[in-house]
């Protein structure tokens, strides 16, 4: 067996009924087998295929809390600091019902390899809790938050471990949450990104990912010689990523036509009225069914969907595992020219090889969803420097990293032989680094 397939077995017997990590490992090393094949001897004596796939540490809490009429719920909450090779851990907090210690794994080493792929110094890590915010009201979430951080605030710091939002977990949940760690520890301090404006957040973070998706993108057409303008794109989700992303995709002359969330979705012919969707997404906090009452024209459906709508480019901006090869052989014979990730391996490993095998351009999220990331190490800059960078600064510094980012995947797979494969080139490019501060760093 060779090295790669040796580590990919380990991580299936010692992290047994974790499917979604088993996939997200099994990807990387998959596509990383001429760097390790050429670097054998030296990794091997090290374990450092072994050590990457171990996170440095895992913490795993109770978190009780208690709901409106006075009943008790007891969550249980994570957070993966997965590697710290090249800087502090960082990434998200997900709050939703079915995460369990297996998707945090997976999101937490995804994120190794997107934070490096930022060119800045993140590490990577991820957390959360099987919570669902959906019905809460406002001090049910206060108290939940209140609650995690609790627990959460004895592990991180602004140089040690910084969250931020994910599935579930935005403005109202950050605010929360940081209010709880500045009691608690007595800091003002940037161990939290996505926060509000008045209280060190970034202008732009909000919009970063959905933006940056949308910048990359564009970068990538480009040197195909076309464009996003006059182009039909499918959005799924309707939650920061896909608002941001469709927002930006409108605003670069294309046209999104469909949006959803886990209850169905919507088709617009006349392409997606923002101000209706940010209304019943960010006010109202209601479901996607309510869209018809603002569009006539619009159609809603129940259940998933959203893949058999044609279009140039599909952009899956919800979550893991949402296109299937049924919806890629779909997506085929619709003949759609890209699909770039919004969300965490929400494409299938046969989707995403269906995809590629057809000529679709396949932009995988380590590479396209890593503006969020990029814009929250951005935030830590201007907190450690007590400033705030206006919109167009961090704007025009998103832009620049997205771009250096489609360029640094491109070359990549070109160094390795695969040229147009951003899989392979985002694992490699992103892999490079971080082995290389492995090994520096000696046995650790
Ligand atoms: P939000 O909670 O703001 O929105 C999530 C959206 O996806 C909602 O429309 C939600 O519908 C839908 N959704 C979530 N889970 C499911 C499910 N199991 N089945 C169907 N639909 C679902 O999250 P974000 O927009 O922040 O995150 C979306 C994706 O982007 C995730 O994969 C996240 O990890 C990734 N990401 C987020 C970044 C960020 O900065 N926020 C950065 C990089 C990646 P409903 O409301 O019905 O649940
Ligand atoms: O998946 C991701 O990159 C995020 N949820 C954002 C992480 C961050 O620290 O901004």
């Amino acid at each position: 067996m060779n090295y790669t397939d040796e580590v990919i077995a380990r991580v299936k017997r010692e992290n047994p009924d974790e499917p979604e990590f088993h996939q997200a490992v099994h990807e990387v090393l998959d596509s990383i087998c001429a760097v390790v094949e050429a670097n054998e001897k030296l990794y091997r004596r090290e374990a450092l295929l072994e050590r990457l796939v171990t996170p440095e540490r895992q913490i795993r809490f109770r978190v009780p809390w208690i709901d409106d009429h006075g009943q008790v719920h007891v969550n249980t909450g994570y957070r993966v600091q997965f590697n710290s090779a090249i800087g502090p851990y960082k990434g998200g907090l997900r709050l939703h019902p079915s995460v369990n210690s297996g998707i945090i794994k997976f999101l937490g080493f995804e994120q190794i390899f997107k934070n490096s792929l930022t060119g800045l110094p993140i590490g990577g890590g991820k957390g959360g809790a099987d919570f669902d915010p959906k019905g809460k009201s406002d001090r049910e979430v206060m108290l939940f938050c209140q609650s995690f951080m609790t627990e959460l605030c004895k592990y991180i710091s602004a140089d040690t471990d910084v969250p931020a939002g994910d599935i579930g977990t935005g403005a109202r949940e950050i605010g929360y949450l940081f209010g709880q760690y500045k009691r608690i520890r007595g800091v003002f301090e940037g161990v939290l990104t996505g926060k509000g404006l008045s209280y060190g957040g970034s202008p732009g973070r909000t919009e970063a990912t959905g933006y940056g998706l949308l910048y990359i993108t564009e970068e990538m057409l480009r040197c195909r010689g076309e464009h996003l303008e006059g182009r039909t794109v499918v959005v799924s989700g309707s939650g920061n990523v896909a608002l941001y992303a469709i927002e930006k995709a409108h605003q670069l002359g294309a046209k999104v036509l469909t949006a959803s969330d886990s209850d169905g979705w919507v088709y617009d012919p006349a392409g997606i009225d923002l101000t209706a969707l940010k209304d019943i997404k960010e006010v109202k906090r209601a479901r996607l069914r309510e869209y018809p009452s603002y569009r006539s024209d619009a159609e809603y459906h129940e259940g998933r969907g959203v893949w058999s709508v044609k279009a140039d480019i599909v952009l899956p901006c919800a979550t893991q595992n949402e296109l299937n090869l049924v919806d890629a052989k779909q997506l085929v014979s619709n003949r759609v020219i890209a699909v770039a990730e919004g969300a965490n391996m929400p494409t299938t490993e046969e989707a995403t090889h269906y995809l590629q095998q057809h000529g679709v351009s396949f932009l995988p999220g380590k590479a396209a969803n890593a503006g969020g990331v990029a814009t929250s190490a951005l935030e830590m800059s201007q907190n450690s420097g007590r400033l705030s960078w206006s919109f167009e600064r961090v704007d025009e510094k998103l832009k620049g990293i997205m771009s250096e980012l489609f360029h640094s995947v491109d070359s990549a797979a070109q160094r390795y032989g695969h040229a147009g494969n951003y899989v392979i080139g985002a694992n490699i490019a992103g892999f490079e680094k971080i082995a290389g501060a492995m090994l520096a760093q000696g046995i650790i």
